[in-house]
């Protein structure tokens, strides 16, 4: 059974740029200059010696060729972001475009389908089913790494068997790191297959000058947009809560901080400008009772708090006390893993730490401490996604409160939103980019290419005037440390507290703070006037004026 709204935007037609919509797949190309790494540029040359350094690519209007058919395979990869379905689809539409006979091979669950050689022909019957739905689920996705030359080596053993001539990889910048790898190692080995990145992620993180935004940042932050103006609204209405809402954001503090500008919200904690000015944990808090008796002098006991997921980390002391938990708890495993209950787990800890990070160890709530020794990811780092900030900071003012000669009423709910968000059926904005990355990625392949990521852009503008062309892979890296090693990786943008939209908001929220400045955005709208339906984030609109 479909929805009925389903049915009806299987009937929308992505819009193209106008490059793409006029000239199809047989773009002409403008070549730019050849690009450096954004740093570390020797080190990233020697990794990389066959795809660094080419140039960016534009493309212009060109005119129908005769093309030979070709075999592709894609995979998604990573956490799931709206609109993945429609860059299949926009790949397939103008590879069939290219030459009828041309077959697109969907790997299942990600990275690993395509090692294990685990695949869906894609035909026209199953991509219809799929058209500008959310989700990932026409092949799944998974967080499988692809890294290792045994990986590359199976991967292009399956790719022969099948004929396959490129691939594309739709990710993060994890995965458009392997995509890099996977490219070199593909024209070291002479294999003759192409590799294109496709930008990928609700967080927002993979940007650049070239890179505008990734693809389902716009649809998550509109949905979670419309569940904190709802909340808003239940707030303002009964008068009794204050709501503090956790946004997903692995580590940048990009989807709540859009959440903010079209929200207006009493707070929102921003992890870079923690980082930054080096707030300390107390010094947040601090601030929090300070704004509810402030607020609670009015008459006004509630309100709503946007705190990003990544704060944990960028919090001075909480960052070293993570550290060395990391490193403890993969000193004495065994050890740990011995231990009785929680109780003992949290004193052989507490034992152990650093004098400065014990004392932070202790003086947060079980609760936290638990989740802090709890769950550990495949490397036995603290898995700081988990930990329930919202919760933390509640049950912290209440305390701090409790203390103060200011009595307030102050009830705190906790919210967590991002799965939520993550399969929404895309924005007209999404569904138009991720069709046109698709489109894009089909036309870097009939122009031969390896090494890229499809980039489209003047975005902020209508589909009409947007751009398409690719970026090399190499020219986003910099060698960063993991894991005690200095690996290549594409660089992670973080909100830049000097730009327009940290500024915008900063200008503004010590108003928003004390004043009920609420915004209810309402649902993403499909069908409309262009002005509800068409318009892209702000954190987008911001950058580009
Ligand atoms: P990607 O970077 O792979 O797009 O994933 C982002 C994200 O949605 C984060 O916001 C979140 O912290 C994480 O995935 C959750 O991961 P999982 O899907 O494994 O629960």
């Amino acid at each position: 059974m479909i929805s009925a709204l389903q049915q009806a935007r299987y009937t929308y037609i992505p819009k193209l740029p106008a490059v793409l919509s006029q000239s199809g797949p047989f773009v002409g190309l403008k070549v730019g200059a050849a690009t450096q790494s954004v740093d570390n540029q020797d080190e990233i040359k020697a990794i990389f010696p066959d795809t660094y350094g080419l140039p960016t690519l534009e493309f212009v209007t060109g005119k129908k060729k005769n093309l030979p058919a070709v075999k592709v395979g894609v995979i998604l990869s990573g956490g799931q972001a709206p609109g993945g379905h429609n860059v299949i689809a926009g790949l397939f539409d103008a590879l069939k475009a290219v030459n009828a006979d041309s077959q697109l091979y969907g790997f299942l669950g990600g990275p690993s389908g395509l090692i294990d050689n685990k695949y869906l022909l894609l035909t026209e019957e199953l991509i219809a089913q799929y058209r500008n739905t959310g989700g990932f689920d026409m092949i799944c996705s998974g967080r499988t790494k692809l890294e290792t030359e045994e990986q590359f080596a199976q991967v292009s053993k399956n790719c022969q068997k099948h004929g396959i001539n490129a691939i594309v990889i739709i990710g993060g910048d994890d995965s458009n790191t392997n995509a890099c790898a996977l490219a070199q190692y593909m024209l070291s080995n002479k294999t003759g297959i192409q590799v294109i990145g496709c930008p990928k992620t609700i967080d927002g993180d993979l940007k650049n000058q070239w890179i505008e935004v990734s693809f389902g940042f716009d649809t998550a932050t509109k949905v979670y947009s419309e569940l904190i103006g709802n909340i808003m609204r239940d707030a303002n209405s009964s008068r009794k809560y204050w709501h503090f809402i956790k946004l997903m954001g692995r580590s940048a503090s990009h989807i709540a901080l859009e959440c903010a500008l079209q929200t207006h919200p009493n707070v929102c904690i921003i992890s870079e400008e923690i980082a930054d000015k080096r707030i300390s944990l107390d010094q947040i808090v601090t601030e929090l009772c300070e704004l509810i008796i402030k607020r609670s002098e009015r008459g006004n006991d509630f309100g709503i708090v946007l705190i990003p997921e990544g704060l944990i980390e960028f919090i001075p002391e909480m960052n070293k006390l993570i550290a060395q938990l990391n490193d403890l708890l993969s000193l004495q495993k065994d050890n740990f893993e011995r231990l009785p209950d929680m109780t003992a787990k949290m004193s052989f800890v507490a034992e152990r730490l650093e004098p400065d990070s014990a004392e932070v160890f202790n003086n947060l709530p079980s609760l936290i401490r638990a989740q802090l020794l709890d769950d550990r990811d495949p490397h036995g780092n603290v898995q700081v996604s988990r930990i329930e900030t919202e919760k933390l900071l509640i049950s912290m003012v209440e305390e701090k409160l409790a203390k103060s000669k200011n009595k307030v009423k102050f009830t705190g709910l906790a919210h967590f939103f991002g799965y939520e968000g993550r399969c929404a059926s895309p924005s007209n904005f999404d569904a138009n980019y991720c069709y046109s990355l698709g489109y894009t990625a089909a036309a870097l392949i009939a122009a031969g290419k390896t090494g890229y990521m499809a980039s489209v852009r003047n975005i902020a503008k209508p589909a009409d005037e947007w751009t398409a062309g690719g970026i090399p892979l190499t020219m986003m890296m910099n060698m960063e440390q993991r894991h005690g090693k200095s690996v290549p990786v594409i660089r992670k943008a973080l909100v830049e507290l000097g730009a327009k939209p940290f500024q915008t908001f900063a200008a503004q929220r010590k108003n928003w703070g004390i004043e009920t400045s609420f915004v209810y955005p309402g649902p993403i709208q499909y069908f409309g006037p262009a002005e509800v339906c068409d318009q892209p984030s702000i954190t987008l609109k911001l950058e580009h004026q």
